[in-house]
């Protein structure tokens, strides 16, 4: 059976108790589509929410690759990755079940037209960017696989009832080799978050991530998405606006104007700046994730 090799209290879910809890995946309990497949809202009979993730069969890499997923997945623990329950592998049938997070993702909550009345206050979006930081130092550095996400961008951080960030969708998440360098042949991530090194070479190494990281945070002081030309200003995306107004001093101009006046200038300035030093170019000039923690933290000096 597919289910031999797997860690059993891993694959804790039956295939009725997970249509029970989805309402036979009711398409009212969708709650979006991922490039793996449909994510689904569930709650379970003593009354805990899930989101079940069903990997489509197109996409899916073979049970081989979905079993070691899961054992590495599970392996993970941190209050910054959204937490996996348990699996189900029953008939054609590959699911992943996670928490559920009540706010859904960040660019929801930052980009999102309707529908979206969340109003990300400065202390708040201070803390969500402390939030990934950590998560990501997790990865890299502290647990004991020593993983690279690869795909780390708004949508990919979902947001709990408090606010509190998680990184979701460990899906192209990739184990650091021991070299902590390697040439990936599969590209795999989003436009506008992908390092230059990994999108044009496939040079993957945890710098791409702290990258990605720098997008997501100009992101999230600007309240602008970086896939999308920044249309009332010079008409270019995000991070080049970034780097301009850092050559014209006025780097203050990119702060999101729903903060108002009322937001730690200082803060904000200071995450702009750690945010341009995390895109930098060239991997090696980029800050490992727990030094960002400490930067951001106030603990450690930054570069200009
Ligand atoms: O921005 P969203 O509403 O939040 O749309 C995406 C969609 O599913 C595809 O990924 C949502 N989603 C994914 N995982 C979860 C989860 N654990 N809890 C709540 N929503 C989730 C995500």
């Amino acid at each position: 059976q597919e289910l031999r090799g797997l860690d059993l209290q891993t694959c804790s879910f039956t295939l009725r108790q997970i249509k029970a809890a989805t309402n036979n995946f009711d398409a009212a309990n969708k709650l979006g589509e991922g490039g793996f497949g449909s994510v689904y809202k569930g709650v379970l009979t003593d009354g805990t929410a899930i989101a079940v993730k069903q990997l489509s069969s197109k996409s899916k890499q073979g049970n081989r690759e979905f079993v070691n997923e899961i054992g590495m997945i599970s392996a993970l623990q941190h209050p910054h990755l959204v937490n996996l329950y348990g699996c189900c592998i029953e008939g054609n049938q590959l699911l992943l079940v996670y928490e559920y997070m009540e706010n859904n993702s960040l660019a929801h909550a930052l980009f999102g037209q309707e529908g979206s009345e969340l109003e990300l206050d400065w202390p708040t979006r201070h803390k969500i960017c402390v939030g990934i930081a950590r998560g990501l130092a997790y990865l890299h550095e502290e647990s004991r696989l020593k993983i690279v996400h690869r795909d780390i961008k708004a949508t990919n951080v979902l947001l709990d009832k408090e606010l509190t960030p998680k990184i979701s969708d460990f899906g192209l998440a990739k184990l650091d080799e021991e070299e902590k360098s390697h040439i990936s042949t599969r590209i795999a991530g989003t436009f506008g978050y992908m390092a230059p090194e990994y999108a044009m070479r496939g040079h993957l190494t945890d710098k791409a991530d702290v990258y990605s990281f720098g997008v997501v945070s100009l992101e999230i002081v600007s309240g602008r998405s970086n896939t999308t030309l920044w249309a009332n200003s010079d008409g270019s995306y995000l991070l080049d606006s970034a780097l301009k107004l850092k050559e014209k001093n006025s780097l203050m101009e990119l702060v999101d104007p729903r903060l108002g006046s009322n937001f730690n200038k200082g803060e904000a300035l200071r995450l702009i700046k750690i945010a341009l030093h995390c895109t930098n170019v060239s991997p090696a000039a980029r800050p490992n994730m727990s030094s960002v923690v400490s930067m951001l933290e106030g603990k450690q000096d930054i570069e200009d």
